[in-house]
């Protein structure tokens, strides 16, 4: 054994072991070696020294040095441990990478991780995990927090005090009937100077039976440490996607405000499909003639705070902004084309990645961020931010993919001012607590229940990415430890309409009670001249529960999901059930 730790003294816990503890470098381009570390002692391998503290107030406290007189690339670091005997029926509830990212157990030996397999393009892997690559057989991967079970009683609960340095990944497999557990720190590929140190973020581990203890002690430490953002006010709103898609219209929005005078609305959201081009967002294309200024005006007028979606860290390949400074945008890994950010038919194509890193990228997201605050919108959801995570070259290529997201967020948090409500969406979540306000836990909702096979947006192995009511369900019951602890959650809309869904009145009831007993954000997405008096019903009755919730929440009980380590998926939140 080599070394013993406990974690957080304030909670009543059991002391886990960390056995044959061991460090795990892999650098760019070469294969992982390790060895084993001691505490308190140094330890040099692969032109890194690697220090790992005593046990210090409850956390593994680690850093890593550049011992080498050049630079050096670095892809991750991990510690290693065997966590005993596997036992009967080992589970992993595994929390996904970003916003769309299923959040879930799964069975160790039996459930593969979605990146092995090898149909859909690495583009994919890289939009959805943390490392773009290949999990080793038999491994599963979950982030910035993980929860090891024997059947439906938990074990232990293992995760990262924050994330805005690196990703944190908890990969476990079975070897030989043992567990074992390697905490990793991804870093992408990112230049370590020499001489340079870097803290990592402290790991914690905690042993409990019941899961959303544990996922609730780490949330708590987590917020805690990373400032969370959990004091923005209850919001419900509306927001024209899930009804008007890329079609809307400024005669949408003007129609639907004229409609919602005894709606309780404090927000009106314009989604996609306003911009003349991906990444000019001050430019409207011809359905919105008044622009983005008289869009906010009206909804301002209305009363309510105007809402915006942006996909801020990409470009169109023939958008101003990528045409006037190709300067601003990542290289591709290799060759000479800028880095794709992110493929969407329904834009095109290829989107490129602006490069977060570059100082003059960062003064545009702050003066875009401004100048849509200064046109009227104090709500700013802010879309495929996984995007700047993305592989590819940097200006400067010492930040870590989380540190390059956090970056843009931070720039446009400093344009848009502390008063504006930021929501992340496709967002990696680790790297976000303390800069977002909100964040879209789940995939998205669709007017349908399961996914038909012609759904849009369908990616072999990635299917509970695909936007479906159910899939959105899974997330808002599984991450509901998160609201008020690491910002408000936003579970996604709810659609109230009965008529142009394919939602039954049934699920349409069960997802919006759903999203109530979350506590969460109550965004409705109709055409509200579609709803019906029953359906106007329902959402007072959310609202009332919602409301209830999150008050309940912010005092520091969040509602707990049921079957939260079903490897079929959660059954409901505490006091709605049933899928
Ligand atoms: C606007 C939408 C809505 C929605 C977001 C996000 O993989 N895809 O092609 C893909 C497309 C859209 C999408 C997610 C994935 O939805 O979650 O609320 O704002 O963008 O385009």
């Amino acid at each position: 054994m080599a070394g013993r730790y406990c974690v957080d003294s304030s909670y009543d816990h059991a002391v886990p072991e960390l056995a044959r503890l061991r460090v795990q470098v892999r650098p760019t381009g070469s294969s992982a070696v390790e060895m084993p570390v001691k505490p308190g002692r140094p330890t040099s391998i692969a032109g890194l020294e690697i220090v790992v503290d005593p046990a210090d107030a409850g956390a593994v406290r680690w850093s890593v040095a550049n011992a080498g007189d050049r630079d050096l690339d670095l892809d991750a670091i991990a510690l290693v441990w065997d966590a005993g005997a596997a036992g009967d029926d080992p589970r992993l509830f595994t929390n996904g990478y970003q916003s769309w990212t299923p959040a879930r157990t799964r069975r160790l030996g039996i459930d593969v991780d979605a990146s092995r397999d090898l149909r859909p393009i690495p583009l994919v892997r890289a939009a959805f995990h943390a490392d773009p690559g290949v999990a080793e057989p038999g491994e599963l991967r979950s982030e910035q927090v993980a929860v090891l079970a024997n059947g439906d009683r938990a074990r232990l609960g293992i995760g990262f005090v924050g994330g805005a340095a690196h990703a944190g990944t908890v990969r476990v497999r079975v070897v030989d009937g043992r567990l074992e557990i390697a905490a990793t720190a991804w870093f992408g590929g990112a230049t370590l100077r020499s001489s340079e140190r870097r803290v990592l973020h402290p790991i914690v581990i905690e042993e409990h039976d019941d899961p959303s203890v544990l996922l609730e002690h780490w949330a708590d430490r987590t917020g805690r440490a990373e400032h969370a953002r959990v004091d923005a006010p209850f919001l419900a709103g509306w927001c024209s996607w899930y009804h008007y898609f890329e079609h809307v219209t400024e005669r949408d929005i003007l129609a639907n405000l004229a409609l919602a005078d005894d709606w309780p609305f404090d927000v009106f959201q314009l989604d996609d499909g306003f911009q003349r081009a991906i990444g000019d967002w001050m430019q409207t294309n011809d359905r919105f003639p008044s622009g983005i200024e008289g869009v906010a005006g009206a909804i301002r007028a209305s009363g309510r705070t105007a809402g915006l979606w942006i996909a801020p860290f990409l470009a169109a390949p023939d958008s101003d902004v990528a045409t006037a400074h190709p300067e601003w945008l990542a290289r591709a890994p290799e060759g000479d084309s800028p880095a794709i950010g992110m493929y969407h038919d329904v834009w095109g194509g290829v989107m490129w990645q602006l490069d977060t890193t570059n100082p003059e990228v960062a003064d545009h997201l702050g003066a875009t961020a401004a100048a849509l605050v200064d046109a009227g919108y104090r709500y700013l959801k802010l879309d495929f931010t996984f995007s700047a995570s993305m592989p590819g070259r940097f200006a400067d290529p010492t930040l870590t993919p989380a540190e390059r997201v956090r970056a843009g967020y931070d720039a446009i948090r400093r344009g848009a001012g502390d008063d504006v409500f930021i929501l992340g969406c496709g967002a990696p979540l680790g790297a976000l607590v303390g800069s977002v306000d909100g964040m879209r836990i789940g995939p998205d909702v669709a007017p349908w229940w399961e996914a038909p096979a012609d759904a849009p947006e369908r990616q072999p192995a990635y299917e509970e990415t695909t936007p479906a009511t159910k899939h959105a369900f899974v997330n808002t019951c599984t991450r509901s430890f998160m609201h008020r602890r690491l910002w408000s959650n936003d579970p996604d809309c709810i659609m109230l309409r009965n008529r142009e869904t394919r939602l039954s009145r049934e699920s349409v009831a069960r997802w919006a009670e759903t999203v109530g007993a979350s506590g969460g954000l109550v965004l409705v997405s109709d055409d509200l001249a579609l709803i019906d008096t029953a359906g106007r019903q329902l959402l007072d009755q959310v609202l009332v529960r919602a409301r209830e919730v999150d008050a309940v929440a912010r005092a520091g009980s969040s509602p707990r999901a049921q079957g939260l380590l079903d490897p079929e998926g959660p059954s409901g939140i505490s006091g709605v059930s049933g899928v």
